[in-house]
């Protein structure tokens, strides 16, 4: 099974961007769910760094029961994890030299992740600086990659796709003051062929331009939406009309 991966990899080739909200199961919001599939949302996340209620499952079948938008798990721990979703973000945390992030918490999960039913989409993740430090930084006890040193980040996303993996996730942090910048994204998009998705610290109309032009071809927002969803509105349009272009152009 590999639905979403093939979505993800044949929007890609048409060019079309894609928007992904992330849900932390502790803060779910019914009105956030609804408008992102009004508004042609095309993925919704969920998980987050710590997650206090043991509550993904439920989370995932209160989302289900309002939008048609598939539901990937963004794990924080090999604790995450639900035979309700549609994906799974298996993320390797590359950038880091934690073994616990790199391949540890990987074996732990290995056997219910092979037993469920849920489709598996191995994730390069890459932590770049954004400007203080975040729960990410905190929890996964890794160093970021310096915001002004691309080659690093090139380098590592490059290390990911020779491993096989399957997704490039560059991640400044949830709430990050910096989001990743466009030299970064730009050079990570020029080195590598493999979807890129870019998150954290994206809260408005101008950083959703400009992580998508740079060459995100997934962006994902939580914090900003938390504050206000209705912000979806607004984000949602950029992206359709980004798409819309690029069909003109074709
Ligand atoms: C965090 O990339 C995601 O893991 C989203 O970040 O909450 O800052 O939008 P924000």
């Amino acid at each position: 099974m590999n639905n979403l991966y093939s979505y993800i990899i044949s929007k890609k080739a048409e060019g079309l961007k894609q928007l992904a909200v992330l849900i932390d199961p502790d803060k779910i919001n019914h009105r956030l769910i609804e408008l992102a599939e009004k508004n042609g949302v095309d993925h919704i996340l969920i998980g987050g760094s710590i997650i206090t209620e043991n509550n993904l499952t439920t989370c995932i079948q209160e989302i289900k029961k309002r939008c048609s938008i598939p539901v990937t798990i963004f794990p924080g721990s090999y604790l995450q994890l639900s035979n309700e979703a549609d994906a799974l973000l298996l993320l390797s945390l590359i950038s880091g030299r934690n073994p616990e992030l790199l391949i540890g918490n990987h074996v732990m999960a290995a056997q219910s992740l092979r037993k469920s039913n849920v489709e598996i989409i191995p994730t390069g993740y890459i932590l770049i600086d954004g400007g203080e430090s975040t729960a990410v930084q905190y929890m996964s006890n890794t160093m970021p990659i310096p915001a002004n040193k691309p080659e690093i980040a090139v380098a590592t996303a490059i290390a990911g796709e020779l491993l096989g993996l399957k997704l490039i996730y560059l991640e400044a942090g949830s709430g990050a003051l910096q989001p990743v910048n466009e030299r970064i994204i730009k050079s990570v998009r020029n080195a590598i062929d493999l979807p890129l998705i870019v998150g954290g610290g994206i809260n408005n109309s101008a950083k959703v331009k400009t992580a998508l032009s740079a060459g995100a071809d997934m962006i994902v927002i939580g914090n900003a939406l938390e504050q206000n969803e209705n912000d979806i509105i607004e984000f949602a349009e950029i992206v359709r009309k980004m798409n819309q272009q690029q069909h003109i152009e074709k």
